[in-house]
């Protein structure tokens, strides 16, 4: 990807460029859960945005896309965002940067990725998070500390995309190790590295190819459904809510709003004991707490679609040990947690069956746990 990079941004800007990546995110389980103060469980993955920049001594930031084949610029004293909706996300991480008080001055980029676009990877926080990184190091010395990186590509999102999402993708694709993912703690940011090398299992993607917009989609609406329920419970987020405060207000709160917050408060649990069965090296328990995940999200959270929830049963058919819907929902993939074995059976099963059904067959991604946001020498 790099040579390619090279090349498109010599013919385009006749400019050697400094290069930076960052990656998407999977997470094993803790969804819906950042926006409610709650635990999530993500690692950065080896699919990437990568860029190639350098600085134009101009006050205007000109980039290139290579995947979208699309051009576009605009002044760094231009309050409006660019009409391409790639381009605002680089615009936004330009703005949230001086918002802050840091150095942004004008720049060349062309960018181009490996992280599949609306399959539950996070592509818009890799892309994101690889452009405030470069940006701290380009022009603030490095000074911006990495979760305000995370930050900014959060507010980005906010502020410019239209989508009211958590802390998780941005913090993944920025503070992601190799080999390892994290537990977060989203209410006091603490968090913690864990060894993932579950010896015999794999990870398997299963990307349906219903694409997912999470913009304008019911993704806000749940946020605000658990908002309003932590309200009504007079407390800040429904991290502190339990089954019991939620059933002794259930005459008073919508049937939805009921559902959608038992979720969360279920999900919390569901972390938790993920946590003790991986410090115990359990990955069959860790697995049927993804299948309940699943059902959750599913049934109560409703943001799954016929297509993943065929996919899930489909690996329940085949005897995969954990599955579920990953990410935003609406479409995008299942996450599987299948024992090596089982793992070609699985996938030939799952591409044949679903193609039968639907016409095409599911993409296939194996993921390795890899470094979030870095330069490239
Ligand atoms: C999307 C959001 F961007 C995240 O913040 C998170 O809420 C996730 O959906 C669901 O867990 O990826």
């Amino acid at each position: 990807m790099k040579n390619k990079l090279s090349e498109e941004f010599k013919n385009r800007f006749d400019a050697e460029p400094l290069f930076y990546a960052s990656a998407g995110r999977i997470n094993l389980i803790g969804e819906h859960t950042d926006y409610n103060g709650g635990f999530v469980f993500p690692g950065a993955i080896d699919k990437v945005i990568m860029a190639a920049i350098a600085p134009n001594d101009t006050d205007k930031v000109r980039m290139y896309s290579i995947d979208i084949d699309d051009y576009a610029e605009f002044g760094l004293n231009e309050a409006d965002a660019p009409e391409a909706s790639w381009a605002r996300y680089i615009f936004g991480v330009c703005r949230e940067i001086l918002k802050r008080g840091g150095v942004v001055k004008g720049f060349n980029a062309v960018f181009a990725g490996n992280v599949p676009l609306g399959a539950g990877l996070s592509s818009s926080a890799a892309l994101e998070s690889c452009f405030a990184f470069a940006l701290n190091d380009l022009f603030n010395d490095n000074q911006i500390d990495k979760f305000e990186l995370a930050k900014i590509g959060q507010s980005t999102e906010h502020n410019y995309c239209g989508v009211n999402c958590g802390i998780m993708d941005q913090f993944a694709s920025v503070m992601g190790q190799k080999g390892k993912l994290m537990r977060l703690d989203c209410r006091s940011m603490e968090f913690e590295y864990f060894p993932f090398n579950p010896e015999g299992y794999e990870l398997v993607l299963i990307d349906s190819r219903v694409k997912h917009e999470l913009a304008d989609s019911p993704y806000n609406k749940r946020r605000q459904s658990c908002e309003r329920v932590a309200k009504r419970l007079g407390i800040e987020t429904l991290r502190d809510a339990t089954m019991e405060m939620l059933d002794s207000i259930r005459t008073d709160i919508t049937a939805e709003d009921y559902f959608r917050a038992k979720f969360v408060i279920e999900e919390k649990s569901r972390v938790l004991a993920v946590c003790d069965a991986l410090n115990a090296g359990d990955y069959e328990t860790v697995g049927k707490k993804m299948y309940e995940t699943h059902h959750g999200l599913s049934y109560d959270y409703e943001v799954s679609c016929e297509e993943l929830d065929f996919l899930n049963d489909i690996a329940k058919e085949c005897g995969v040990s954990g599955s579920r819907i990953m990410g935003g929902g609406f479409g995008g993939c299942t996450i599987n947690l299948v024992k090596k074995d089982l793992r070609d059976s699985f996938i030939k099963t799952a591409k044949a069956k679903f193609n039968e059904k639907y016409g095409h067959e599911p993409s296939v991604y194996p993921v390795v746990i890899s470094d979030g946001a870095h330069k490239e020498e």
